[in-house]
């Protein structure tokens, strides 16, 4: 794939597009925006670019049309914080202690003096901000922020000129926007309190107060209530700085668009992670019941709607063609992810995984396997590609694409695929280190998948998702089953032997450095 035909003719350049493409080589090296659109918790069967019927996507559909699809993107991990940890710093999240599903008041993961994802684009010259689901904690300590003054370190300690975040998750106390280290709308006479070692006295909770609930938890989710709906963890305090749940994506949704507006001038690099379709699902009311699988189906309409008003920014400010779009997804999907709210009785024929095996929390490849679109008009050829792909990679190929030199030492797992990410290789990684919830780890090629054997349970009722977790060795062949239906181990033990060794030596740090290409 990556030989150039010789009936080129000799000034072809290898530009990555064909036809229309503008830019020549011999030009100043351009410094196009970069969006990050980033779902939480949507899977690959849930969008209808990716063949789903039974929900229809159109915004998502059009950037897939006019983009490269990618069939085999992957997270680095099946739940939030390891994903977001691994896409920012260019390192696999396992490597490190404390990159788990954080809590809400969890110190800052990535440590001030990382270099992120974010540095690089400040040293290309970029704007910098975050909107949306943060989850990488904020504050030096666990349990130690002043939620009333400024919340330090912050994303700004990390290479973002703006930050608009929840601090964890939607689930997650406290219920509150984060503007550049302090809390939105806060009312100093109320201040805000938040545990997750015991409730405040007096505080109502969802386990000892149901009659005060709106929206009822299945599993976890019964400590404080805000807006009717238990969460995990306890607040007190901070009325009016607590968001309304139903206003969340349209409140996000407009913090990028200003964005976008107040940068149109220079380069920006805008991280938009979106809530949806982490739970609580409380789509805005103009949501409810179109899609007809309850709030799961409908905040899935909402991201769209998210992806639609982001797009028309760009194109009413003219920076359509000058601004990189990717879309992707922290994990896979879940349908009863702790709350009541119809997603499993309402599911109908719907496979929010496509038809990969497992979901979010899962080694198997719907917990990682999550849609990805990169879009760049007059540049990037309209395609799919089934290359082997990670988030983890955006960092040094897109470093590789505005010519800034990473540091000696950091993103150490971060590869250049820029050629990958651009549509002209569609091979992609040779290989890939994934992580489920239990940290066990699997390796994918582009033929096989392998799953090391690992402690935890093989099927988690709670979400009734398979974990993938069994103390055999588990291997799959990519090529023919990509359900993973069958292991193969026992057929194949020098595939599983060389695999092992593989991802024994990526653990050790014997391979895994920097591939600058
Ligand atoms: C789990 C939560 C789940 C979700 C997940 C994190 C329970 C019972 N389940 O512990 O609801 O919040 O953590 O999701 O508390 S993630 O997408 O942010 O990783
Ligand atoms: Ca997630």
């Amino acid at each position: 794939m990556k030989s150039i035909p010789l009936i080129l003719p000799l000034v072809t350049l290898p530009l990555p597009f064909a036809g229309h493409a503008e830019k020549h080589m011999d030009e100043k090296p351009q410094t196009p925006n970069v969006i990050f659109i980033y779902a939480d918790d949507i899977g690959y069967g849930d969008l209808s670019c990716n063949g789903a019927k039974t929900i229809s996507t159109p915004h998502v559909e059009q950037l897939a049309a006019e983009g490269v699809r990618f069939t085999n993107a992957h997270s680095a991990a099946a739940t939030s914080t390891p994903a977001r940890y691994a896409m920012l710093t260019g390192e696999y999240a396992w490597r490190r202690q404390g990159t788990g599903i954080a809590d809400g008041d969890a110190g800052m993961i990535i440590r001030p003096d990382r270099y992120t994802l974010a540095d690089m684009f400040h040293e290309a010259g970029y704007a910098t901000g975050v909107i949306g689901k943060w989850h990488l904690g904020l504050g030096d300590r666990n349990g130690m922020q002043d939620w009333n003054g400024l919340i330090s370190p912050n994303p700004a300690d990390i290479g973002f000129d703006y930050s608009y975040i929840m601090a964890a998750t939607g689930d997650r106390v406290p219920c509150v926007f984060v503007e550049n280290g302090r809390v939105v709308n806060l009312d100093p006479n109320d201040p805000i309190y938040v545990s997750y070692q015991k409730n405040f006295p007096g505080e109502p909770t969802g386990k000892d107060n149901p009659e005060l609930l709106t929206m009822f938890p299945s599993h976890g989710h019964n400590q404080s209530i805000v807006n009717g709906i238990s969460r995990i963890g306890f607040m007190k305090g901070g009325k009016s700085a607590l968001w309304k749940d139903d206003r969340i994506a349209d409140e996000l949704t407009a913090r990028a668009v200003d964005f976008i507006e107040r940068h149109k001038d220079r380069p920006f690099f805008l991280y938009f992670a979106t809530q949806d379709a982490h739970v609580p699902r409380v789509p805005a009311a103009r949501f409810v019941g179109k899609s007809g699988m309850g709030p799961r189906g409908d905040v899935l309409l909402q991201f769209d709607w998210s992806v639609g008003e982001v797009m028309a920014a760009l194109k009413r400010l003219g920076l359509d063609r000058n601004t990189i779009v990717i879309l992707s997804s922290d994990n896979g999907p879940v349908v009863d992810d702790g709350y009541c709210d119809q997603a499993v009785e309402l599911l109908g024929d719907h496979k929010p995984g496509g038809p990969f095996r497992g979901g979010k929390y899962s080694s198997y490849e719907a917990g990682t396997r999550v849609p990805c679109i990169l879009r760049w008009t007059g540049r990037v050829e309209p395609a799919v590609s089934d290359a082997l792909v990670c988030q983890l990679d955006w960092l040094a190929s897109l470093a590789a694409l505005l010519g800034v030199e990473l540091p000696e030492g950091v993103a150490p797992d971060s590869e250049n695929r820029l050629d990958s990410w651009l549509g002209t290789d569609r091979q992609g990684r040779p290989c890939l280190v994934v992580q489920n919830a239990q940290n066990n780890l699997s390796i994918i090629t582009s033929d096989w998948k392998y799953i090391e054997p690992g402690g935890g349970s093989p099927y988690n009722s709670s979400v009734n998702i398979e974990t993938g977790n069994s103390p055999d060795p588990q291997l799959y062949d990519m090529r023919s089953d990509k359900g993973e239906r069958k292991n193969v181990a026992g057929r194949y033990p020098a595939v599983v032997d060389e695999l092992a060794r593989k991802l024994s030596e990526i653990k050790d740090g014997r391979v895994g450095l920097p591939l600058q290409e």
